[in-house]
């Protein structure tokens, strides 16, 4: 388990050690304290969908590991580990609960100042997505979600509005999560609710234009508000490989990396690559811009924050295109690697390479907002006699992981921190349950939605605090 390859564990003074959830997978509370439905309210099967037209029983994020109401425990835990830094996002339909109204709702504005200012009481400084894959239902439904120019409106209204109310208390701000996903899931990511089969090209790329130029406000809003304050993009990173080394896999790679780059390279550089241009040409785009959109681009993010957990091949070869499972995005399984029980690839040395791709490319600071491994965990009775899951797995994936990250500080790149997905167990996003689990903290809860609720140290818990205690040397 230990750092077998003898990297020199250089983690920087003052690196940001934390986890990471999100609000739709961990509060529950979907429709207390003034709360709208949102679009993960009728989605029970998860990112993929298919939704549903109300809240139906069978969706386990409808109460989540019931955070709302347990959310001082689980800091306290968080604050046992040694946490710097705590991910989570803001549902944005607590806020706004319909999304287009002019005033918010102080319940909810109430809530996140009670969560920031018991994380903060632990020296935990919290790094809050404003949408994580929630936009508020009606915006989806009367809307079309991002399609509509309006929800660049609606959105600042709701940025500004806790941009203001949490000035003294966050100082660390993601636009949207995993902006990117939209291409695969444009309900789920950008509240499109014109079925997926059904959706332009147009349409989808008019909606990714939406959320980039909201996004570039949010970035102006950020820094007029709160000058001290960091704001980044979120991308979904998939490092995709050549699956031979003929020409025309590596350029059916260059391609397809479009979808880890396009959003970045906007994001970090102010406008929009010339690849995509093409690719609008190519296939009849016209991305309808008004007077304004592309100064306000010009707003670039202080930092990149991405996902990673899986790796993929690509060919031009259509005689080999199998589909390989990835985290939303699919690819060609690569031959040199083990999967987990999800089908997700394993592959540490690829948050190197992905590390070292976005730095080269953007020389902006990165954070790593989401690693982990996704499974099955039994609970057992440990030998102290208290309960406890033995998850030597978890700890040898996020062990040769950040040993990559150590390599990569090696290699220059400049890295802020490090939250790992799900850092008390939460319902999954891809598939809405609860058995695929990534916590250093279980909770016992299952998708019968049996369960005490009751959170138990695992194995890994004790492992992730040693490694912050010695800022990484314990590897
Ligand atoms: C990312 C999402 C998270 C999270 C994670 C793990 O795509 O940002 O919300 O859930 O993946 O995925 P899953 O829950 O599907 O295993």
């Amino acid at each position: 388990m230990s750092n077998s390859q003898n990297t020199t564990l250089n983690f920087p003074p003052g690196f940001l050690w934390g986890g990471a959830i999100a609000a739709n997978q961990a509060e529950g509370a979907f429709d207390q304290y003034g709360k709208g439905w949102s679009t993960q309210d009728v989605a029970p099967k998860g990112v993929m969908g298919p939704i549903t037209e109300a809240p139906t029983e069978d969706n386990m994020k409808l109460v989540g590991i019931d955070f709302y109401h347990r959310y001082k425990e689980d800091v306290k835990l968080f604050a046992e580990m040694g946490f710097k830094v705590f991910r989570t996002s803001i549902a944005w339909s607590r806020i706004f609960p319909k999304g287009d109204e002019q005033e918010p709702n102080e319940q909810g504005l109430q809530f996140y100042d009670d969560l920031f200012d018991e994380c903060l009481q632990y020296g935990i400084q919290p790094l809050v997505t404003l949408s994580h894959y929630e936009t508020p239902l009606h915006l989806s439904k009367e809307y079309d979600g991002w399609v509509n120019r309006k929800l660049i409106g609606f959105y600042e209204r709701y940025a500004e509005t806790v941009f203001r109310r949490y000035k003294d208390k966050v100082k660390y701000w993601l636009t949207f999560n995993e902006i990117n996903s939209i291409l695969e899931a444009p309900f789920m990511s950008g509240g499109i609710y014109t079925p997926k089969d059904q959706l332009s090209k147009q349409d989808l790329y008019q909606a990714i234009h939406h959320e980039l130029v909201a996004s570039a406000s949010a970035v102006k809003l950020c820094h007029e508000i709160i000058p001290d304050a960091q704001i980044g993009c979120m991308i979904l990173s998939m490092p995709t490989y050549p699956l031979t080394p003929n020409p025309d896999d590596v350029i059916a790679v260059m391609k397809s990396e479009h979808k880890n780059y396009f959003f970045g390279d906007v994001h970090a550089r102010g406008k929009y690559p010339g690849y995509m241009k093409r690719y609008f040409r190519e296939n009849g785009i016209e991305i309808q811009m008004e007077s304004g959109d592309e100064e306000m681009l010009l707003n670039t993010v202080d930092f990149i924050s991405f996902s990673y957990y899986v790796s993929i091949c690509e060919t031009a070869d259509e005689s080999k295109k199998q589909s390989g499972q990835g985290n939303l995005f699919s690819g060609v399984p690569n031959p040199h690697l083990e999967a987990s029980e999800w089908g997700w690839q394993i592959d540490p040395q690829g948050l190197r390479y992905v590390l070292n791709m976005f730095y080269d490319r953007y020389q902006k600071p990165l954070f790593i907002v989401e690693n982990g491994l996704g499974a099955v965990d039994e609970l057992i009775t440990g030998p102290d006699g208290e309960k406890t899951v033995e998850d030597d797995y978890r700890i040898q994936y996020l062990n040769d992981h950040l040993v990559q990250v150590a390599e990569a500080v090696e290699d220059g790149v400049e890295i802020m921190g490090f939250t790992s997905w799900g850092c008390i167990d939460v319902v999954s996003a891809s598939s809405a349950q609860l058995k695929k689990r990534y916590g250093y903290i279980y909770v016992d809860r299952h998708d019968d939605g049996s369960g005490t609720m009751e959170r138990y140290r695992k194995k890994s818990f004790h492992w992730y605090k040693e490694v912050i205690r010695t800022n990484g040397k314990s590897l």
